[in-house]
């Protein structure tokens, strides 16, 4: 009896630590076991100071206490003078006395309202460790900011970093229905309670609030684009006012998205003529109404005229008569319009890769201040891989901002591991070539190329309340690294996967090389299974889930893969070079040449540009055909050897997640191989050729893969 009552104890206690590690994300402050680095911040911590009584500085003391009990087994005393030396010193700058000011007065220049410094100084010949920002929440992200140092092992003894995000707002756009089910999400239901709230705070709010702040995510968009007007009735903006209050001390604003048709279907007009005065009114009063409840409301999200949402366009307005009434509505409350750029059109007959260009680019100059033109990375939909949008430095005398997608709508759900931050990566470094050689995506985006004010970069989240919050526990490196490319669009992903790997497992090199290869090899393999050398929307129809390239029956031509690949008997993908769309043309001259021309335009984009014949030589001599099928072996082939990689991992980490990887991989190895088989077979139709030598036979026919349906796939409304 007693020895069962002890097992059963035993496993509960081991259950709820497991998964308290996955629910900890990057957060876990493990104990410190490298020891000569344990005494050094034991020597260099004896005491913490924290000036202030804000709530965002008692977030901030409290955040200390718990990493430095999980790290150190203890927590240093608090002290509210600076006596003997090793403390470390927590304060914004209005609260910092002149002597302990003047160590790092100079420093102040360098930073930006929510940038911090961290700096080892002398203090009365005692030295002292400073954590310190204009303001209290730039004191908070200097605080995670140091508790990363610790979590990564770096000494603290000869700190000096003066550090600030180099765009203004960094933001999860959450698309999260009332209902709680979330659009595109593979991670349970949404976070929002609505039904509790506002008088239930869910302890997740908190927690998810820590996470964005450790990273430097400075708002969150509440609701799905595709919007419910209902969030914006008295019932619903007292609960978002709640999250708005917890979120608030960790220097999160909350948007909501806005309906454009919400005069009439919640403010009983006829109308949402842009221009009309009833409707001018009633967004006036609505945004006034918000701000009284919540006096740092962001403001809206719009996706207007675009998939069949309501817009200016209804009413003969257009894009720029919408998101300017809008913003005159929230500009006396200081709130920016973030207006999507992700319009096509079923009535319009070019390719879609062109039409939000050039809807949007005629534009420039024509939005008020405080709107910001939100585009997708690239030109079609967050494909495992798009050539950059086109808009990113076009619109010179507008501020754009940048919209990623973390959710893995198009890249395995939450089911593959994927490290996105590599795409991210290859997104804000590509040069747009629009002011000259280095006009990178990522100058557009912090706003140094043109000299705009208002910078952002938006990332559907990929979060849901899954015990690990992301559905897959690598998913949870996508959130974290979108943050920290959100704060600075030039950080390498390699660097970010070192620092959230040891923040998530483990400080063990022989845990940190290996896996972290394997992330950064992760995003080419699933480009690899899934949409090589530059196809791209072959994904099942709806849901997106798995391989459809044969798909050819859909409403709009544009959502049809057969669309995107137009495989025939002479060749396949699209031709957007001057033969084809001129899509090119919407590049500067620079890129176009260089996409346009067979010969320059880069393989991994070739199927995007141009349609070639399967006979077409390759740069490493291989014909098209068997090129893209060794392409799609290589892809489960990379799904293998990281199933290798991480048997071996076993003795570093928990066997919660050990395991749960384990298990998602060998899902990825077989939805790699489904990709494979699937989409081979179907081009093999139109080649007409034999699979070369090192690709692996498929074991099922096309009839059966194209058999193969998934009415309840998840994230499909
Ligand atoms: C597509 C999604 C759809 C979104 C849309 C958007 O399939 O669910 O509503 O983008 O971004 O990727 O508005």
């Amino acid at each position: 009896m007693i020895s069962l009552r002890f097992v059963f104890l035993f496993l509960l206690i081991s259950f709820s630590t497991s998964a308290q590690k996955d629910y900890k994300l990057w957060l876990q402050y493990n104990a410190v076991n490298n020891s000569a680095m344990a005494s050094e911040y034991k020597s260099n911590l004896k005491g913490i100071v924290v000036l202030g009584n804000s709530e965002t500085i008692k977030v901030a003391k409290k955040e200390l206490k718990t990493a430095f009990l999980g790290m150190l087994g203890n927590v240093p005393e608090i002290k509210s003078e600076l006596k003997e030396e090793n403390n470390l010193i927590v304060g914004a700058e209005s609260s910092l006395n002149p002597e302990i000011k003047k160590t790092v007065s100079a420093d102040f220049d360098k930073i930006n309202n929510e940038g911090f410094i961290i700096k080892s100084v002398s203090i009365q010949n005692k030295k002292q460790i400073i954590i310190t920002g204009k303001n209290d929440v730039a004191v908070l992200y200097g605080v995670f900011n140091f508790l990363r140092i610790l979590q990564t092992n770096k000494s603290v003894k000869n700190l000096n970093i003066a550090d600030s995000p180099k765009t203004n707002i960094r933001i999860l756009n959450h698309w999260d229905n009332l209902d709680r089910t979330v659009e595109r999400g593979y991670a349970g239901f949404s976070l929002w309670n609505w039904q509790k709230l506002p008088d239930f705070i869910d302890q997740r709010y908190i927690d998810y609030a820590r996470a964005n702040a450790s990273v430097g995510i400075n708002g969150t968009v509440l609701t799905n684009v595709n919007a419910n007007a209902l969030i914006l009735t008295p019932q619903y903006l007292e609960k978002v006012e709640a999250l708005a209050n917890v979120f608030r001390p960790y220097g999160i604003k909350v948007y909501l998205t806005a309906r454009f048709s919400a005069p009439i279907e919640i403010g009983n007009l006829k109308t949402a003529d842009p221009k009309d005065p009833e409707v001018i009114n009633w967004w006036k009063n609505k945004s006034a109404e918000i701000y009284k409840r919540i006096p740092d409301f962001g403001g809206f999200l719009v996706k207007a005229n675009s998939e069949g949402q309501p817009g200016p366009q209804n009413y003969g307005r257009d894009h720029v008569d919408g998101a300017n009434m809008l913003a005159d509505a929230v500009a006396p409350f200081g709130g920016v319009i973030m207006w999507r750029a992700f319009v096509y059109s079923e009535h319009d007959a070019n390719d879609r890769a062109k039409q939000a260009y050039a809807e949007f680019q005629p534009y420039d100059g024509k939005f008020k201040e405080n709107v910001i033109v939100q585009v997708k990375n690239g030109a079609i939909d967050f494909q495992p891989r798009e050539p950059f949008h086109p808009l990113f430095g076009a619109m010179p005398k507008t501020p754009l901002m940048m919209e990623f997608q973390i959710t893995q709508e198009y890249l395995g759900f939450s089911t593959h591991l994927v490290f996105l931050p590599k795409l991210f990566q290859e997104v804000l470094q590509s040069d747009t070539f629009q002011k000259g050689k280095g006009s990178t995506v990522a100058k557009v985006v912090d706003g140094t190329l043109y000299q705009n004010k208002l910078t952002g970069i938006a990332g559907v989240a990929n979060i849901g309340n899954d015990l690990n919050w992301t559905g897959h526990p690598f998913a949870q490196a996508n959130w974290y690294g979108f943050g920290r490319l959100a704060w600075n669009p030039y950080l390498d992903s390699e660097i970010i996967a070192d620092e959230w790997l040891r923040c998530t497992f483990s400080n063990d090199e022989n845990f940190i090389k290996p896996i972290k290869n394997m992330m950064m090899e992760s995003r080419e393999a699933v480009v690899n299974y899934m949409t090589p050398l530059g196809l791209h929307h072959i994904m099942d129809t709806g849901h997106h889930y798995g391989p459809g390239p044969w798909v050819s029956n859909l409403s709009r031509p544009e959502w049809n893969p057969t669309y995107y690949h137009k495989a025939d008997k002479n060749g396949i993908g699209f031709d957007r070079s001057k033969s084809g769309t001129n899509a090119t043309s919407q590049y500067a001259s620079e890129v176009e040449k260089l996409f346009d021309n067979l010969e320059t335009c880069p393989e991994k984009d070739l199927l995007w540009f141009h349609h070639v014949s399967w006979d077409y030589k390759l740069k490493n001599g291989q014909t098209l055909w068997n090129g893209l099928a060794l392409k799609y072996q290589e892809g489960v082939n990379q799904v293998a050897a990281m199933q290798d990689v991480w048997k071996k991992t076993e003795k570093y980490i928990d066997s919660e997640r050990f395991n749960e990887v384990g298990m998602l991989l060998e899902i990825q190895n077989k939805e790699a191989k489904w990709w494979r088989d699937a989409c081979l077979l179907y081009f093999q139709q139109f080649s007409g050729k034999e699979l070369p030598a090192g690709v692996e036979k498929p074991t099922q026919t096309l009839d059966y893969f194209k058999s193969l349906k998934f009415p309840f796939a998840p994230g499909n409304g």
